[in-house]
């Protein structure tokens, strides 16, 4: 077996993985973060659960730490008190990003982990199947319910060689995104395995599986070996350690072959992790901002490197560069190294360690800017800056062109070894005492920024509807539910709604609600790859808000999908793609029978005002009967 199956068949709850079709798995461990976590807590509370019933819940807060308003606070005290009530450990805003954090604190090889953010699979760098969902999915797990996906294929991501001085981590999963792109991989599951695994240290790997989520994949993972030992043993958790490696004669569905010691360095270009070119075919281009960290690259290795290229040097005056790091272990090591002084010498803004500029809550670039950055997602706009062009790059690269002012590939430095003990300080992780068990009683705190979660009702048999908006290839949940400025509305649907499409048609929520008020449905068309990125579900809880009772796309990302699907939204796929060209926007649309397309086949003629086309879902029984009572909180 390969490692994906070795920890897939001990966690098997329901299905056979061998056929192509849904698994159920049980999950151990759930995060969840402020942003998402608000909504998948209201719907823990709505289940009547009185403790949560996996292993481990941490609730994190890293995405909203602004703070301008009262908004965010109201969701740090609620999450709090949620926490404190059903047995969730609790890490308060300043402690560090939840995918930094979980890896150092709780990740175990061979268990399963569930969080409501699409980066969740950095756990698969310590040999954990680490999956990104949405919210209620979380909330299920934390209930004791088992996560529902497609019976993965596994493509085997071979490594081979060792990476030169100034290559590092992000250049290999650049380069996996130049081969796979960022559309057409559902369902895949990518194991990394062969002789240059053992070259990449913990970080680099969590570096890897975490960017994995930009290829639309379940996860990415690999083996728990010796580096992974003493990734643990050095954070003090070596009784975690199990080893889990693929038996000799594993079998995988696809192969690719990736030799290390020719990769160079690599950038993915406005406006996607999927436009891949080489730094070297940039070379000399002016950059005007430079930001270091997000939960792809916030190690101590990752930022110590940066501090060994700028130490005794200062980045070019017209160049801003800002750091944030991925914990309070990486800053309190940097601090007693002497590298944050390297930075804050070198002229580098050091920022909180927490989500910031990679959400777009702040550091947006100027109109036009030319932005570098360590992150994982460019989508346009994101930054907060829709003109800007924010290119992803590694921190070796990042620091180089923080030095000249343009783009500039690192000649490397001397390697950051991986340190034999780390600094181990849970203080600010809450409510350890009571974890698994909770507070019975405890209150709960809700201020007006909490509002209670909508539910959906049950499938009409004919639904009479009108083309709402359409959209083209690519949409991400960034287009559909933007978050920067908006972010702080997440605890309130009524309110957040209003910013549904956004970035696309901001008149979208009004003619929604125009139609909703006289009964006509609202359907989403769009092209392929609908709802890459984000897993917020908000993305489907808002639009079934506002009356949104199906999606027609060429294809659908999966985590939106299963979103969707929990808010008792279709999500159609057109038979022939070609029908698409034939809709527009306003149209109206006769989906007559969808009820009973949906306990069968899947299949439905919809009637358009220029003409007739097929549509398709196809669904798994579960799934039928989640979209038949309007979702899955309006299921229990
Ligand atoms: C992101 O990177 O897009 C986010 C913000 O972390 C999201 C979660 C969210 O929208 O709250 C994600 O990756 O799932
Ligand atoms: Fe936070 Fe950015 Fe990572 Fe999302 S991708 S969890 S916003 S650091």
């Amino acid at each position: 077996m390969n490692v994906v199956e070795k920890i897939l068949r001990a966690h098997l709850v329901e299905g056979d993985p061998a056929k192509d079709a849904e698994i159920g798995i049980r999950i151990d461990q759930t995060l969840t973060q402020d942003a998402t976590g608000t909504m998948a807590y209201l719907q823990f509370e709505a289940m009547g659960v009185g403790r949560i019933k996996n292993d481990l819940a941490v609730s994190y807060v890293d995405h909203n730490t602004v703070q301008i308003g009262y908004e965010n606070a109201d969701d740090h005290d609620f999450l709090a008190s949620v926490a404190r009530k059903y047995g969730i450990i609790y890490s308060k805003a300043g402690n560090g990003i939840c995918h930094q954090l979980h890896l150092e604190r709780f990740g175990k090889p061979g268990t399963t982990l569930l969080g409501s953010d699409s980066h969740t699979p950095t756990g698969g760098g310590i040999g954990q199947i680490a999956i990104g969902a949405g919210g209620i999915d979380i909330a299920v797990a934390m209930a004791g319910g088992a996560f529902y996906l497609p019976s993965p294929k596994v493509r085997a991501i071979r490594l081979k060689g060792r990476l030169r001085r100034g290559v590092s981590a992000k250049d290999v999963i650049l380069k996996v995104l130049e081969r796979y792109g960022t559309k057409g991989n559902v369902g895949w599951i990518f194991e990394y395995t062969g002789p240059g695994v053992a070259t990449l240290d913990v970080p680099s790997r969590a570096t890897i599986t975490n960017m994995g989520a930009e290829l639309g994949v379940t996860t990415s993972v690999f083996p728990s070996d010796d580096v992974t030992r003493q990734f643990l043993t050095a954070q003090g958790r070596g009784r975690d350690f199990v080893r889990i490696e693929p038996d000799k004669n594993a079998k995988y569905d696809d192969e690719f072959v990736i030799d290390l010691g020719k990769i160079e360095p690599m950038a993915a270009a406005p406006h996607s992790p999927g436009n891949i070119i080489t730094v070297a075919s940039m070379k000399g281009v002016r950059v005007n901002q430079i930001m270091i960290g997000s939960c792809t690259n916030s190690s101590y290795r990752d930022i110590r490197t940066v501090a060994q290229m700028l130490k005794g040097r200062h980045v070019a005056d017209d160049v801003e560069v800002g750091i944030a790091c991925g914990s309070r272990q990486v800053v309190n090591m940097l601090a007693a190294d002497g590298s944050l002084a390297i930075l804050i010498k070198a002229g580098c803004r050091i920022l909180e360690n927490a989500c910031g500029f990679c959400i777009g809550a702040h550091m947006s670039p100027a109109t036009n800017a030319v932005s570098l950055r360590t992150n994982n997602r460019n989508f346009e706009g994101r930054s907060g800056t829709k003109s800007a062009k924010v290119y992803l790059v590694s921190p070796e690269t990042a620091a180089a062109s923080a030095l000249s002012g343009t783009f500039t590939a690192s000649k490397g430095t001397t390697p950051v070894p991986a340190p034999r003990r780390f600094p181990v300080d849970d203080a600010m992780f809450l409510y350890r005492d009571t974890a698994g068990k909770g507070v019975k009683g405890a209150k709960i705190v809700r201020g007006p920024n909490i509002a209670p979660v909508p539910k959906g009702v049950a499938l009409p048999r004919d639904v009479k509807g009108v083309v709402a908006i359409k959209v083209g290839d690519k949409i991400t949940t960034d287009h559909i539910m933007p978050a920067g400025a908006r972010l702080k509305y997440r605890s309130n649907v009524p309110e957040y709604s209003k910013y549904v499409f956004e970035p696309c048609d901001a008149t979208f929520h009004d003619r929604c609600m125009d139609n909703k008020a006289k009964g006509i449905a609202n359907v989403i068309v769009a092209g392929e790859s609908y709802g890459q990125g984000s897993s917020r579900e908000h993305a489907a809880l808002c639009p079934m808000y506002l009356g949104v009772k199906a999606v027609i796309a060429k294809s659908i990302e999966r985590i939106h999908r299963a979103n969707l699907i929990n808010f008792g939204i279709v999500p159609f796929e057109f038979e022939d793609p070609a029908d698409y060209d034939a809709i527009e926007q306003g149209d109206g649309l006769t989906l007559d029978g969808i009820r009973s397309a949906v306990e069968g086949d899947g299949l439905l003629v919809v009637k358009g005002d220029r003409r007739s086309f097929k549509v398709v879902a196809r669904l798994s029984d579960r799934e039928k009967r989640l979209l038949l009572c309007g979702g899955l909180l309006a299921s229990l």
